[in-house]
């Protein structure tokens, strides 16, 4: 290591994954991890996403439901949480998660050369998509949060079942792999897809469920394109997406006054694996950054929800 800038300490973290696992989500964009979390964390995920939606950490991004509805009716009403980590300690060591930062450690820059496996977390979002409630048209989540070195990755974590019928993620596999970042329209289909454009000038016709177990997490690659559709059934699909990058790239998220594309560096992250080598940049702490998706539930009459 040539810098002579403060990094911090290493996280060290297991290395659980075989070398064909690495290739596969190297040529792929994804890979399926299952049981990865446990179910004592789904149990976990389960009450804090019904407590967090309640109020349990009181946050000006959490005030947009009138303060009087009843607990069941706060989550049917919820179709995301976004940043629950900057709240919600059980959610916080979710991302620092060392099962899951061991996977991301051998994956999230792997098809660069020389990488040491340092990852950094920028974002989560916690989906809880009761029956009725929309899916997301197609998209590149490098889209939205942009690196320098194509390393964004989701660690989705399925905390029930997700089926097609409850609206599992759905992937177009190898669609990373050109590094095209392709153009957004309005979708058009209000029923099916929240109010997020669709990435569109490409065949889908060779995309694929991931149906998995609770538990099991889901990872991308940020410029693999995927969707997921409506909530058909009568139960929740909640799921816990935390996304993370290489530590050693820039995070451009966005770019403020007297800053440029060529040096933006957002800096409300977190190392999960590895070192820091931007440590002496120190951190934000991003005032609101809670906040709630609320998507129009259909107007077809559904079956009572089981939690
Ligand atoms: O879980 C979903 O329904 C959508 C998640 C997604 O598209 C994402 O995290 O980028």
């Amino acid at each position: 290591m040539f810098t002579q800038l403060q990094s911090s300490s290493p996280i060290n973290v297991p290395k659980p994954l075989t070398a064909a696992q690495i290739k596969s989500f190297v040529d792929d964009g994804f890979l399926v991890i299952p049981d990865l979390a446990g179910p004592s964390r789904v149990e976990q995920l389960k009450t804090e996403a019904a407590e967090i939606a309640c109020g349990k950490y009181p946050c000006e991004g959490l005030q947009s439901l009138p303060r009087n509805t009843n607990p069941t009716e706060v989550l049917h009403r919820i179709l995301c949480i976004h940043q629950p980590h900057y709240i919600s300690p059980v959610i916080e060591a979710h991302v620092r998660d060392a099962r899951i930062c061991g996977v991301l450690s051998q994956i999230t820059a792997a098809h660069l050369a020389h990488w040491d496996g340092s990852v950094k977390c920028m974002q989560s979002m916690l989906f809880v998509k009761p029956p009725g409630f929309q899916g997301q048209a197609w998209h590149q989540d490098e889209i939205y949060i942009p690196t320098r070195d194509r390393s964004l990755i989701g660690a989705w974590t399925a905390i029930d079942d997700a089926t097609v019928a409850n609206g599992c993620l759905w992937v177009l596999p190898g669609s990373h792999r050109s590094g095209i970042l392709y153009p957004q329209r309005p979708h058009g289909q209000p029923e099916e897809f929240d109010n997020s454009p669709e990435s569109y000038g490409f065949d889908d016709a060779a995309e694929v469920p991931v149906e998995v177990k609770a538990g099991s997490v889901v990872f991308f690659n940020g410029y693999l394109l995927h969707r997921s559709k409506k909530n058909r059934s009568n139960i929740y699909r909640r799921a816990l997406v935390n996304h993370y990058m290489n530590a050693w790239s820039l995070l451009p998220w966005d770019v403020r006054a007297g800053e440029s594309p060529a040096n933006a560096d957002r800096r409300a992250v977190q190392i999960v694996a590895g070192i820091d080598p931007y440590a002496w940049k120190g951190y934000e702490k991003p005032p609101n950054a809670v906040y709630l998706r609320l998507c129009k539930a259909n107007t077809e009459p559904t079956a009572p929800a089981k939690v």
